[in-house]
């Protein structure tokens, strides 16, 4: 089973893998030897299973979310604990796990508090590419390499933070629940959670990629009568269609801003507009598609690091809301889990979302797939 892997133990505990390098943007990633070394105190050190290529990957390999290079990226990963460090207390080697970009440390006040769940602890709005201590555990070529938002799942073996683990069950399908650890809880939350859209509403939906795709399964399950979808690229549209998109529209074939267009289908604009593709262009657009008086607009997608969202408030006047969430605001550690029971138990259905698997060496294509708006998800195994 580990014969293609480089996997190996040393006396010292640092672990010799295969890990897929960025070591700039806007070039292919690498498949280079790294040095994983031991987890420190309140780490723990996974051997990944499988990971999700997401949207997120490819705006920081293209310079979009400004983040230290060289990295190891990748962020939505399930794996198998191999060690811990000292004072772990809710994981154990051999509990299969997910580990997420936001953590939640339990003790901090956005944690404690009921609602929300952008813990302290964060690695996301100016990332560090570092662990807590402020050192890296990747090595390669003797050079230091930085995590992604405390996570990097595109390597055969990762050392995060207990925050930022949780035990899933035993019974869990790796290779697709690891999508789990980011697409699903985004654009199920943005659903569920954020907007909290209601049976027969309205919904457009703006992006039809991996988050995009988990918003329109959310929104059917609501009960949502009508979910326009909008993309540019058509070849999404029949997929869409099958996840319970009712209308599609390409913007670019439009004669008219798409805003306007969707105010004309429903008469008065949508119940819940979400953007799902991180651009200001379409942020606004999806602001202005939502019913003017009590129109609820969800911004998901990440827009270029220090770009500005401008708009005349007059828009909001009226009374839309203009919300946004990470991870859907699921508190991860506690409620993350849940959600891969609710799938082991057949109460959800991801399955779908997952269009593409490729073994870990060919990530490169699967950044393809994702730039080429081929797939939805593509899962790369990291295990033969
Ligand atoms: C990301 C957005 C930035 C924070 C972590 C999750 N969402 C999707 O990739
Ligand atoms: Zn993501």
């Amino acid at each position: 089973m580990e014969q293609a892997s480089l996997a190996t133990k040393t006396s010292s505990n640092v672990i010799r893998c295969r890990a897929a390098v960025a070591w700039t943007t806007n070039a292919p990633l690498s498949i280079e030897e790294v040095e994983v070394d031991p987890p420190k105190a309140g780490e723990v050190r996974v051997k990944i299973i499988a990971s999700g290529i997401c949207g997120t990957d490819n705006h920081t390999l293209e310079g979009k979310m400004k983040t230290p290079f060289p990295v190891i990226l990748g962020h939505e990963g399930a794996g198998v604990v191999e060690s811990v460090g000292p004072g772990v207390t809710t994981v154990k080697p051999g509990d299969k796990v997910l580990m997420f970009p936001l953590p939640e440390c339990r003790e901090c006040f956005y944690c404690l508090y009921p609602k929300g769940n952008f813990c302290e602890k964060e690695n996301i709005l100016s990332p560090t590419g570092l662990m807590l201590d402020g050192t890296s555990r990747f090595t390669c070529r003797g050079k230091k390499i930085y995590n992604i938002m405390g996570t990097s799942t595109f390597t055969e073996y990762t050392v995060v933070h207990e925050i930022a683990v949780a035990k899933i069950e035993a019974a869990a399908p790796m290779d697709t629940v690891c999508i789990m650890s980011c697409a699903v809880p985004t654009g199920f939350g943005a659903v569920f959670n954020t907007a909290q859209v209601t049976p027969g509403s309205s919904c457009v939906v703006f992006g039809l990629g991996g988050i995009g795709s988990a918003i329109v399964m959310a929104c059917k399950a609501s009960g949502a009568c009508r979910i326009i979808g909008v993309d540019i690229n058509e070849e999404k549209f029949p997929r869409a269609r099958a996840l319970g998109v009712t209308d599609c529209l390409n913007p670019n074939k439009l004669k008219k801003p798409v805003q306007e267009v969707v105010k004309e289908m429903t008469g008065v604009g949508v119940d819940f507009a979400f953007e799902a593709i991180g651009l200001i262009e379409t942020m606004v657009a999806a602001l202005k598609s939502c019913n003017r008086s009590y129109g609820v607009c969800v911004i998901m997608g990440v827009a270029p690091t220090g770009s500005q969202l401008s708009f005349d408030p007059l828009v909001l006047l009226p009374g839309r809301t203009l919300k946004s969430s990470v991870l859907g605001g699921y508190k991860t550690r506690d409620d993350i889990p849940k959600l891969v029971t609710d799938y082991v138990q057949k109460k959800i259905n991801i399955d779908p979302l997952i269009t593409h698997r490729l073994p870990f060496p060919k990530i490169n294509e699967g950044f393809r797939l994702l730039q080429e708006g081929k797939c939805i998800r593509c899962v790369l195994s990291m295990r033969p």
